[in-house]
């Protein structure tokens, strides 16, 4: 509410100035003072997401508001289908779609969407996944659910022609699968990633669950997509949950008092950590990468799981009062980027 006045004397030649508050002059508090012939200057709207030289990256504000017509990817999970053998055929293809707040790109998709679909079963399960590549370049995949012959298995399949990936799940855990033709960076940035859950033993039954794989977001041309140089040098633009930044912000999930939820994490980097947090929650159970860190067994909690690309796990809560309740990357800058979004609790 205060005002301060100064005085800089006369100013004979044009110069810059900006606040000297950290990361103020990033965000783009800026001014010039232009001096010349009286001509009216030009406006300059130099700011730090101006660095994408492709696009106008949308601020923290822009991200997760509530719009018309918007449908976020639906994160909710169901249980693993009563079947021994899963037997499914995906497509590969690329299609320009809205991947950020009046963005569209092109996107490279595991049928026709990105993330991949979810793949969900026990220990000791078959799965025969075909893979018909009708895109425009090379794709492959690999599913860390399995242990398989990469050679074989894992090679890059070109337009028209098609793969049938065969493995068993010997072992449980959240596991990453992704495209695998090089760079392989650039193939899960446009969308080439998913995962498979194969349930640990005696998971105890809960409310709701939830899906949310960790993506690190980079744009570029409508035509092309992430732009491969940014994504070579590892200069994201955003961040997000399930491909789109902020999407659980622009439309909640909803959950009522006294629900118990798992939420199922995975990161897909491709580069990024994830420190998981809720706002206003403690995890009562909270598992890693095939192990327990905390099982509900007594009065222990947990306040963030860490994944680094590749890693999965998941974490158990309950809500006990109304509220909004905010889930987050706890590295505070990936939140303010996109990777965060809101549970809206009821009575
Ligand atoms: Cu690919």
């Amino acid at each position: 509410g205060e005002t301060v006045q100064l005085d800089a004397g006369v100013i004979d030649s044009s110069e810059e100035g900006y606040c000297t508050i950290a990361g103020h002059k990033m965000q783009g508090m800026t001014f010039k003072v232009n001096v010349g012939d009286g001509a009216a200057a030009g406006h300059d709207h130099t700011v730090a997401s101006a660095s994408n030289p492709h696009v106008d990256v949308p601020t923290a504000a822009e991200l997760g508001t509530q719009r018309e017509g918007f449908s976020a990817f639906d994160a909710t999970l169901q249980p693993a289908a009563e079947t021994k053998t899963h037997k499914e055929t995906w497509t590969m293809t690329e299609k320009v779609v809205e991947v950020a707040p009046g963005i569209k790109q092109m996107r490279w998709l595991f049928n026709g969407q990105a993330p991949g679909p979810t793949l969900r079963g026990k220990v000791g399960d078959k799965f025969e996944i075909t893979i018909k590549n009708e895109g425009s370049m090379a794709h492959s995949i690999d599913f860390h659910a399995g242990e398989v012959n990469p050679d074989e298995t894992m090679k890059s399949i070109r337009p028209g022609e098609e793969l049938t990936y065969k493995f068993t799940a010997h072992r449980s855990g959240i596991w990453m699968y992704h495209c695998s033709t090089m760079p392989m960076s650039l193939h899960i940035a446009n969308g080439m990633a998913g995962n498979v859950i194969i349930d640990p033993p005696n998971l105890k039954p809960v409310d709701a669950e939830y899906n949310f794989m960790a993506t690190d977001v980079f744009l570029g041309e409508e035509n092309t997509g992430a732009d491969a140089q940014r994504v070579a040098d590892g200069r994201f633009d955003l961040m997000a949950f399930n491909y789109y930044p902020g999407q659980y912000d622009a439309e909640p999930i909803k959950a009522k008092v006294g629900d118990t939820v798992r939420l199922w994490l995975t990161n897909l980097g491709p580069d990024q950590p994830l420190s998981f947090h809720v706002v206003g929650e403690q995890f009562d159970t909270a598992y890693k990468e095939g192990a327990y860190l905390i099982k509900n067994e007594d009065s222990t909690g947990s306040q963030a799981l860490d994944l680094l690309p590749a890693q999965g796990g998941f974490v158990e809560m309950t809500f006990n009062e109304p509220g909004t309740y905010s889930f987050v990357n706890h590295i505070m800058t990936n939140a303010e980027k996109g990777q965060h979004g809101k549970f809206i609790v009821t009575e």
